[in-house]
């Protein structure tokens, strides 16, 4: 999963309805590529560089994961979704939209297909303005002069601020939760999940930390000798992290979202321990488990075994190579069996196996509307 990044785009169109283009580009920007965090006022201009009807022209910024070049790639599909054909023969034409990356972060990128800053970007009114409305202290990355500098030194003339505006995009709220567990099995995409939602919605984010556990590669070595304190230790880590993380309350975050509940600990160790110990084990379980804030809403991803190995190979941590199918399944089974067992829980679980959340934003933002909605 790759970090948020701002990107700048401009939109221009001088064919049709010129307006309502920018408009649905802008809905598509927020479905394909990120999340559009502002628009520009909407500039009127005369075709410039060629003869043709006059241009309307805006700017937004993006809250995206993506790269550069997959955007360019979006963006040329939302052109040819909105009707824009592209003739051959040299030349500009007349477009019902037109889309181009402006700035990304900093980064300067020259490549065949596409340049970063734009390389006319400096020299054209009809960007600068809008790019001025909306990001006015940011550096041209090449120039190291920021925007509005920059469009102080050109002519501003047949350029008019027309008195259209274009609508953010309708956004999903998570209001009325204040916490959200994660689950699912190993592999399924939990932590992914619930990090993109933290940043994407303002939430505190509570991470399992699995990874000081220095029983876990031992167990995967050795099941029955370390099964017993591994579970244990997991379950000591769990409640002293929930107890703190949910008592401190975050003035400045809008709700706390987890990548696992606290009952994960039980199932596992259901599956993993001796009958004996397991008694052992629940007793304390339930003395912990009494204390805790439990989550107001427990969404469990299911994915198939098949998914699942190929997650584990991928993120490659060498103590889960060995995992086996069997194992797995086993363990989707007590989940789903503990789900029906808690009938107080407000439980979600969505099938996520036709899903690739990380790379393809419309089935993020389908799981987002699934578990707001
Ligand atoms: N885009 C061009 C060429 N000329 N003129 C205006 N006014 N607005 C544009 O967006 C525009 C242009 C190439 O993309
Ligand atoms: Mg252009
Ligand atoms: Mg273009």
């Amino acid at each position: 999963m790759n970090p948020l990044k701002i990107v700048f785009i401009a939109l221009g169109s001088n064919e049709g309805a010129r307006l309502e283009f920018l408009q649905r580009a802008v809905e598509e920007i927020q479905k394909k590529t990120g999340d559009v965090k502002s628009v520009s006022g909407v500039y009127e201009t005369p075709a410039m560089g060629f003869e043709g009807r006059s241009f309307l022209n805006a700017c937004i910024a993006v809250d995206t994961r993506f790269r550069p070049h997959k955007i360019l790639k979006q963006l040329l599909e939302i052109e040819k979704k909105l009707g824009r054909e592209r003739k051959t023969g040299q030349g500009y034409q007349n477009r019902p939209i037109d889309l181009d990356i402006v700035l990304y972060e900093q980064e300067v990128i020259t490549s065949e297909e596409l340049t970063v800053p734009h390389p006319e970007m400096h020299n054209r009114n009809f960007v600068l303005a809008p790019l001025a409305d909306i990001a006015s202290e940011v550096k041209h990355p090449v120039k190291n002069v920021k925007i509005n500098a920059l469009f102080d030194t050109l002519d501003k003339s047949g350029l008019t601020l027309t008195s259209e505006k274009l609508q953010l995009p309708k956004k999903f709220s998570f209001s009325g939760f204040n916490y959200i567990a994660v689950e699912g099995n190993i592999g399924a995409g939990k932590t992914s999940f619930a990090t993109m939602v933290s940043e994407d919605f303002n939430a505190k984010l509570i991470l399992e930390r699995f990874k000081d556990n220095p029983f876990l590669p031992k167990f995967y070595e050795d099941k029955s000798r370390y099964a017993f304190p591994l579970e244990m230790s997991f379950l000591a880590d769990r409640y002293q992290q929930l107890s703190d993380d949910l008592a401190q309350y975050d003035l400045f975050k809008d709700f706390v979202v987890s990548d696992y509940d606290v009952f994960k600990s039980l199932i596992f160790a259901k599956i993993t321990l001796h009958e004996d110990e397991y008694s052992l084990y629940q007793k304390l379980f339930n003395l912990m488990y009494k204390e805790l804030v439990k989550p107001d809403l427990y969404v469990y991803f299911y994915q198939n075994t098949e998914r699942l190995l190929e997650n584990i190979k991928k993120r490659g941590r060498d103590y889960e190579q060995n995992i086996e199918a069997d194992y797995l399944a086993n363990i989707n089974r007590s989940y789903l069996s503990f789900i029906k067992s808690q009938p107080g829980l407000n439980v979600k679980i969505i099938d996520i196996s036709e899903l690739d959340f990380v790379k393809d934003r419309q089935h993020y933002l389908q799981l987002i509307q699934e578990i707001t909605g």
